[in-house]
């Protein structure tokens, strides 16, 4: 069944066993941006393929010019196996904060219960503090010249549809790059 649901997802590998992904993302190729889809207000966010990339030559850029909200680029994954799932991206940024929003819905696209959780990441250089005055090791968050790993295990119980999950901006501007996104099935004494 999973790799029937699967198979409209191009080059993606489908294995079974826990631990290793049955989706990766890298954002390559012609149709590098395939499975993903901006999720924004275009008067505040614009997203594409950039050149910046942790692995490969690409990734997802996502711009937020004004801070007021959220806007995501976004993947609904089709799956119906029940059990402990982990998503990790990484995430390059510039000021502000990144979030993962992972949910796992039903086939009318409601949450299931319990099935859904958030990781943030926020930038030394948020929301405006200028580095050259302050020592970066005095300062909270992650570099802003790096790649950084984003990650969550949702538990995800019978009726599961799909897997609802979200790269984005939360509520501060920022430039943010996303690459390398996995999802693998992890043991329940794995997850945290
Ligand atoms: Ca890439």
């Amino acid at each position: 069944m999973l790799r029937l649901l699967l198979m409209g997802l191009s080059a993606l590998p489908v294995v079974g066993a826990a631990g290793e992904p049955i989706a990766s993302f890298s954002f390559e190729g012609l149709d590098a941006r395939a499975g993903w889809a901006l999720e924004a207000s275009p008067l505040q966010f614009t997203g594409s393929v950039a050149d910046a990339a942790r692995t490969g030559e690409h990734s997802l850029h996502l711009q937020d010019h004004v801070g007021i909200t959220w806007g995501f680029w976004a993947c609904y994954l089709p799956l119906t196996e029940p059990g402990a799932w982990r998503v990790r991206a990484w995430v390059r940024m510039r000021g502000g904060e990144a979030v993962m929003w992972v949910q796992a819905r039903d086939a009318t696209r409601a949450v299931l219960p319990g099935a859904e959780d958030r990781a943030y990441l926020r930038s030394y250089t948020y929301p405006d503090l200028v580095p050259g005055f302050i020592p970066a090791e005095y300062l909270k968050g992650v570099n802003d010249d790096g790649w950084h790993p984003l990650e969550l295990t949702v538990r995800v119980p019978e009726g599961i549809a799909e897997l609802y999950v979200r790269l984005g901006s939360y509520f501060a501007p920022s430039t943010l790059w996303f690459d390398d996104v996995t999802i693998e099935r992890v043991e329940e004494g794995e997850a945290q």
